[in-house]
């Protein structure tokens, strides 16, 4: 089974095989998580998101689906990009939240990666409220059979980091 970890910190720093961004459909940027590994990792990486528009994924990736990249600077070899979905009050959209971090762990473990790290996928930008989107978060990679041996949650600040750690001690 997967192990789970948790760290404070920024996830471009992260020696791990792959890195997943917390992309948006466009795959061409943003604030974030996205604009940091971007910035971090070079112009490699939107070359490559550009490359994928201009073939397959010309309409854009789909909320709660993934797709690996070169990780251009980072030490990271993949970035794996998924789109979060936008928080909602009044719809259930927690089954493309939990889809982002299943896919993910599929495109990981065709890339043979052994160590992934995680941002809070849609706990910022997208307003998804932080202990749910942790619930989530460390339930799903939990729940899915998977070769990936660690998955890393790499978390910004500290209330988002509580929140992973009591998400967390709900499993042990
Ligand atoms: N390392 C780890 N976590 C980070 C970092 C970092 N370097 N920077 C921010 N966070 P967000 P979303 C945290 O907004 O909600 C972008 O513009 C942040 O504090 O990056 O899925 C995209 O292009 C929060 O806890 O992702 C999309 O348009 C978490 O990472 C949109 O934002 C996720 O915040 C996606 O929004």
């Amino acid at each position: 089974m997967v192990e789970v970890t948790l760290v404070r910190g920024d996830i471009t720093e992260q020696d791990v095989d792959a890195v997943v961004n917390a992309a948006n459909s466009s795959l061409l940027g943003g604030g974030g998580v996205d604009g940091a590994i971007h910035r971090r990792g070079g112009p490699e990486i939107l070359a490559a998101c550009r490359a994928l528009r201009a073939g397959a994924l010309g309409g854009g990736l789909p909320t709660g689906q993934a797709v690996a990249t070169t990780a251009g600077r980072l030490t990271a070899r993949h970035v794996i990009h998924v789109v979060g979905p936008v928080w909602s009050a009044t719809q259930d959209r927690s089954q493309l939240l939990r889809s982002c971090y299943q896919q993910a762990l599929r495109v990981a473990a065709e890339l043979g990666a052994e160590s992934v790290a995680f941002p809070a996928v849609s706990a910022g930008a997208y307003g998804w409220p932080r202990e749910d989107a942790a619930r989530i978060a460390v339930g799903t990679v939990l729940a899915t059979p998977t070769s990936v041996r660690e998955a890393r949650f790499v978390l910004f600040d500290e209330a988002t980091h509580a929140a992973f750690q009591t998400a967390l001690g709900e499993h042990r």
